[in-house]
This record gives C-alpha cells, structure tokens and sequence, in this order.
C-alpha cells in the first residue's frame, strides 16, 4: 500500500460567538481538512485548525506546506513507515498543525487499513474521558453564568478559566466562580501568557484560596528568568501549553522546571511526536493533560482516540468541548458529551465519517 495523495482542504466554519482569551479573538473557525488517500483506496482524515497568533500558522500556510513539502516527500511511500517520513522531513522547523495533521490522517489510513481503531493501536486504555468545558466568556459575571448552564446540561465537573487579559477581573472571575460551583469541581485558569511575573505572583494567594489545581502558561516561556520567579513561589502547579510545541521543547520546560504538567495537543505533536511526548512525561514522573487547538470536530475525534489511549492522558479529564462554539461541522455524526463524559466509539481509524455535502458547503478552494 502506498500514498497516492495528499490533500489540503481549507474549510471556513463560523463561532456561535466569538472566542477570546488574552492576546487573540476569533469568530470563525478557519481550520484545514487533511485528506490522505492510498492506491487500494483507502482514505483517512485530520484536522488542521490555523492558530497564527500561537503558532506563526495560517490557513494558507498550512495549505502550501502541505502541498509544496509533506506531499511531495510522501506520496509514493507506504504509510506503515512514519519513521521515514518523520525523518525525511525532519529538517522543516515549525509548520507544527501542518506535521500534526499529517501524521494524524496517517495514522486514520493504518488503522481502517487494518481495521481496528487508532485507540485501540496506540494503547486502549480506558473506552471514555472526563471532558472539561473551557470558560470564555468576557466577564466574571458571564462565566458564572455559562458554567451553571453548562453543569446543567452536560454535567461538566471541570471548568478551565480564560485569564490573561486583566488581573482585578481574573480574581474576581476565580472567586465568584467557586462561590457558584461549590468546593467539588476542579478549576485551572490559563493566562495565555497574559500575566507579568509579578502579577503572577500576586494572584498566587487568590489562586491557592479558591483550590486552583493547574496554572497554564502564566507568563511568556522565553521569559526564563520570569517564568523560573514564578515556578520558585508557586504551590501550584504550572501547566506548560504554547511552550511545549515539540518533544525538544517539552525536555527543556521540564529541565529548567518551568512547567510541572504538559499539555499534550495532538493538533501541534500528531499521534506519533505525542506518544513520545507521553513517554517522556511518564519516565519523567510529569504530569500530563489533554489540551485542546480550538478543535473542531474531526480534531475532537482525533484528540479523544489519543487521550482515551493512555492512562496518564486520560486520568484527568481533557479540553474535548471547543466544537460546540462551531455553528455547525463537517462529520457525519457529532461527538456527544454526557454526564460530562465522552466515549471512544472504537470504529476502525480514528473514527471519522467526512460528512461530503457540509465539507462541499464550508470549504473555501471551490
Ligand atoms: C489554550 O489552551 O490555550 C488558545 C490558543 C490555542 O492554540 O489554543 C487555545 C486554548
Ligand atoms: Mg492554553
């Protein structure tokens, strides 16, 4: 079996409302369908969702990546040999949704290819995950309110707060929030970078009082000095997400002790550069927990094959809810949270079906 092409197929779903957090909004998911075809007819998809203010990734660049470099150096080879296409592009730096997408879709071929699911191929570990529901609202007052309405409905018992953009609101955000919650759901805040050293260090106190169990990219990582004053006072720990792009880079935050959790996002590592990722943290006795790109479905489908496959991926619960702020998808079955849990459906691949008329509908190259 061999790679007979790879496609690149950029695709324009619009918010339910726009999604903000500290440095960035969005209205529209602006993301890449990855679509990898073999010469027995096999077909397996990924996701590739453009994050430039994270990453330096546009819709477009993925789309020339993948056409100009991962196509060409991987049509023609069997999809069986990760190794050698990880290797035979091993000289292209960043372009990270673009490598992960790829190697995801890879990885949807050698599992319908065999027929078995990429879940039960990488680890099987456990059939379902805990979901958290991440916080975006603008306000303290619009978070409570969206936290009581999602608890409601879906059962959420984490809630991941959006921080970063202003210190006195963050605070009051955290406070009001466990006064609505009670003392039984976790609750982590990610500052997107969004705070100082010292405003940091300020909050820590706030942080501690309300049970903060996770302190996400707080400050900027290549502010060493900044981030180790952090790491030196915090009680709790920090979780590492934009700065952890890649393997290399995971060793360094967890050598220089920057971040005590990685944030694993298959967008950015794909199957195969997360795995080790997980390999790493686990010699390592660090942490682990399932972050989310801002996926949308496909990358929701991928993103659960993956964590339910471990267990140190799956033993806290994981960011699989962004595809319900799309107003619509491009799968033929929505994944489902309930009781604040989502299952694994163990269909061969990762598990998606391409629903053709809605890709047809939302794609933007026709
Ligand atoms: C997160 O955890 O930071 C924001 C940017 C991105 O790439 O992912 C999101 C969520
Ligand atoms: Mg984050």
């Amino acid at each position: 079996m061999k790679i007979a092409s790879i496609e690149a197929i950029p695709f324009n779903i619009p918010l339910e409302r726009p999604t903000a957090f500290a440095h960035a909004s969005i209205s529209s998911a602006e993301h890449v369908l990855i679509r990898v075809t073999t010469d027995d007819g096999v077909v397996g998809h990924a996701e590739a969702p453009a994050r430039p203010f994270t990453y330096g990734e546009s819709q477009e660049s993925i789309v020339k990546a993948i056409d100009s470099w991962f196509s060409p150096a991987m049509v023609g080879t069997d999809p069986f040999d990760r190794e050698v296409a990880r290797n035979d592009l091993s000289w292209l730096r960043h372009n990270h949704t673009a490598r992960g997408g790829v190697d995801m879709a890879v990885w949807d071929v050698i599992g319908k290819s065999l027929g078995r699911s990429c879940h039960k191929l990488l680890g099987g570990y456990t059939d379902s995950m805990e979901v958290v529901h991440i916080l975006f609202a603008a306000t303290p007052e619009g978070m409570v309110e969206e936290a009581r309405d999602m608890r409601e409905r879906f059962g959420f018992n984490t809630f991941k707060i959006k921080t970063g953009k202003n210190v006195k609101e963050d605070a009051r955000a955290m406070r009001m929030l466990r006064a609505e919650l009670g003392e039984g759901p976790e609750m982590y805040v990610d500052a997107n970078k969004g705070w100082t050293a010292d405003e940091t260090i300020r909050l820590l106190p706030v942080m501690e009082e309300v049970g903060i169990t996770m302190l996400e990219e707080p400050t900027p990582a290549f502010r060493p000095l900044a981030r180790r004053r952090v790491a030196k006072k915090s009680s709790i720990p920090i979780m590492g997400d934009e700065s952890v792009t890649r393997l290399g880079e995971v060793g360094r935050e967890i050598l220089d002790n920057h971040s005590q959790i990685i944030s694993i996002k298959v967008a950015r590592t794909g199957f195969t550069e997360s795995d080790r990722i997980v390999g790493l943290c686990e010699g390592l006795g660090i942490g682990l927990a399932l972050g989310s790109q801002m996926d949308g479905t496909v990358g929701t489908l991928s993103s659960l094959a993956f964590a339910a496959a471990y267990k140190s991926t799956s033993d806290r619960a994981g960011e699989l809810d962004y595809f319900m702020q799309l107003t619509d998808d491009i799968v033929a079955e929505t994944p489902v949270i309930e009781n604040g849990r989502m299952h694994v459906s163990g269909k061969p691949g990762i598990g998606i079906e391409i629903d053709e008329d809605k890709l047809n509908h939302y794609r933007i190259d026709k």
